[in-house]
């Protein structure tokens, strides 16, 4: 619907753009059909988050040289001409920090109360990403507890669905009172990044890296690695459920959360990633695969959701009830979960 006004666009904008298609996953689509107003301020946010997410996911960066610049992220924003090159050569995303002054002279032409808001979130989320970086460093390799495990996602995610809500309500193109509802745009964010941590669960630990809190992965086995021996599947898939179970408990707050959305393309924005992060939640639900490698919808059903999913709460609440009934199809009675797991789906399709 709208239609980006290549004509006017400065080279670093066009860098950016290039640089969402490359580094965007799953959101450079619905970024770029975003609202004129917030097209370039979200595009610009996503690039800083990803470049932050760079610095932390290189495990070859030794603590002592990753904390800076995660705690520093911030004030590079106002630094022009900063770039950052101490990513090994194999890092996805290097690219983006080797050229990353073209996102800031992007942010420097930015409305200066966005501009407020990104920082403030960039302060936010770099810090929390230091303290966990910090955490898995030294002593018990970093998540232990659920409270942990949701501060983490809180710092990666939560804060970034405070930061659009902001970003939304600035523009004028979300209810104002939803800067009051915390709680649900934690949720927003939360929901997406527990899917992620399931979903990348192997991937994380072939990379020496652990998200699952041992709260819950040591009522099933007693050591992590365990969770990748075939012996040990049906523990294993209990454990994932008891993730998706607590992964489930978001999903009525996103729900809740969209209702205070009136503009079309911020609605899509939210709406459409997390349909995506149901399906996925779904697909991982007592799938072997998981523990094997990184799993992923089919591109029919990721369009078929992109579609349902651009219309209104109603179908996104349909959706989302797919989902919950196939868990409830493969919810398995022998699961130490299986009571909790069909109360959670329950609740989710009561929403209406
Ligand atoms: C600013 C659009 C909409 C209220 C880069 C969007 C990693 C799951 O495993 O790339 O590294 O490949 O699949 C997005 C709330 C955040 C949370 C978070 C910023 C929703 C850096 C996204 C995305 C709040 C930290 C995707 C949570 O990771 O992972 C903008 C409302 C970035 C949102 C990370 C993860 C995103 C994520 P991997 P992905
Ligand atoms: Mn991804
Ligand atoms: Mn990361
Ligand atoms: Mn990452
Ligand atoms: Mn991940
Ligand atoms: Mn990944």
């Amino acid at each position: 619907i709208h239609e980006r006004n290549k004509k006017h666009e400065s080279t670093t904008a066009k860098v950016c753009f290039e640089f969402l298609d490359k580094t965007g996953r799953s959101f450079s689509s619905v970024v770029k059909e975003l609202h004129p107003e917030l097209l370039l301020p979200v595009c610009v946010f996503y690039l800083i988050l990803r470049g932050l997410d760079t610095i932390e996911d290189d495990t070859s960066i030794p603590l002592e040289t990753k904390e800076p610049p995660l705690r520093d992220f911030k004030d590079y924003l106002e630094q022009d001409g900063w770039t950052f090159t101490g990513n090994r050569p194999e890092e996805k995303d290097r690219q983006l920090l080797v050229q990353f002054d073209n996102v800031i002279a992007e942010f420097r032409n930015m409305k200066p109360v966005y501009q407020a808001i990104i920082k403030d979130i960039t302060d936010k989320v770099g810090n929390g990403m230091a303290d966990f970086a910090r955490k898995a460093a030294f002593g018990d390799a970093g998540v232990n507890t659920v409270e942990e495990y949701d501060l983490y996602c809180w710092y990666v995610a939560g804060v970034v669905g405070e930061g659009l809500t902001r970003l939304f309500v600035g523009a004028g193109l979300g209810e104002v009172t939803l800067i009051n509802h915390f709680h649900l745009y934690k949720s927003m964010g939360l929901l997406l990044q527990k899917n992620n941590i399931i979903r990348d669960v192997r991937e994380d630990h072939d990379d020496g890296r652990r998200f699952w809190p041992k709260e819950i992965w040591s009522k099933h086995v007693d050591k992590f690695e365990d969770l990748f021996e075939p012996e040990n599947l049906e523990l294993a898939l209990n454990c994932s459920s008891e993730m998706v179970l607590n992964a489930l408990g978001h999903a009525s707050d996103c729900l809740s959360y969209l209702v205070g959305l009136r503009e079309q393309s911020v609605f899509n924005f939210c709406a459409i990633p997390q349909s995506m992060a149901m399906a996925t939640l779904e697909l991982c639900f007592r799938n072997p695969a998981v523990f094997e490698r990184n799993i992923k919808i089919t591109k029919g059903d990721a369009f078929q959701l992109m579609v349902e999913s651009s219309q209104d709460l109603e179908k996104v609440y349909k959706v989302f009830c797919r989902y919950v009934h196939r868990i409830q199809q493969k919810n398995n009675p022998k699961d130490p979960n299986f009571l909790k797991i069909s109360i959670a789906c329950e609740q989710i399709e009561r929403f209406a």
